[in-house]
């Protein structure tokens, strides 16, 4: 990944989404509330425009947190411990994860996100979402452990049109130490 990309993304858009998001929270009265909370009940905000404001702003600030933090330079290479034995159980094997996850991402059309998430079990799932939607605002009772940004801004500037080359390219820069705790979380 270049540094233009992560510059614009991480200190333009996260930093837009974030602003965003804390000054739709003290409108609708929930800036106390953790960002899981908020987005796990956006039903209880009235207000329409309020409700869509932390959805859409909500989403950017947490997905992104998700997504940078997962690409922090070093740790393990590929899935380890506890998390590789949930990733084997429920998809057969770290390659078949992989293909699963690479091919929502590919095919999500439009903005959005590809996932791997878990219930509170531990058992893991892999799925899409649109634009700034994710598995907590979604209720789907999962938790993201690791997710893919398939927005163009994540990508356009290198990759330009080819999101399949960003997102094989995504798989080598994966801190799965970072991964492995958000699993244990
Ligand atoms: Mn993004």
């Amino acid at each position: 990944m270049d540094a233009e990309t992560v510059e614009t993304h991480y200190a333009k858009h996260h930093a837009t989404y974030t602003a965003n998001l804390n000054k739709a929270a003290e409108e609708a009265g929930v800036a106390d509330q953790t960002i899981e909370d908020i987005l796990a009940n956006l039903d209880d905000v009235v207000d329409e425009a309020q409700r869509t404001a932390l959805k859409n702003n909500g989403g950017g600030f947490y997905n992104h947190n998700l997504f940078f933090e997962e690409i922090t330079p070093g740790g393990a290479k590929e899935p380890t411990g506890e998390l590789k034995a949930a990733i084997d159980e429920a998809f057969g094997s770290f390659e078949e994860l992989k293909k699963q996850m690479t091919a929502l991402a590919i095919g999500q059309f439009g903005s959005g996100w590809a996932w791997l998430s878990k219930d509170a079990a531990g058992k893991l799932y892999v799925s899409k979402s649109a634009n700034q939607d994710n598995p907590i605002s979604l209720g789907t009772g999962q938790t993201p452990i690791f997710t893919i940004d398939v927005w163009e801004h994540a990508y356009y500037l290198k990759y330009k049109n080819l999101r399949a080359s960003f997102v094989e390219n995504l798989w080598n820069l994966v801190n799965w130490d970072v991964v492995a705790k958000n699993y244990k979380g």
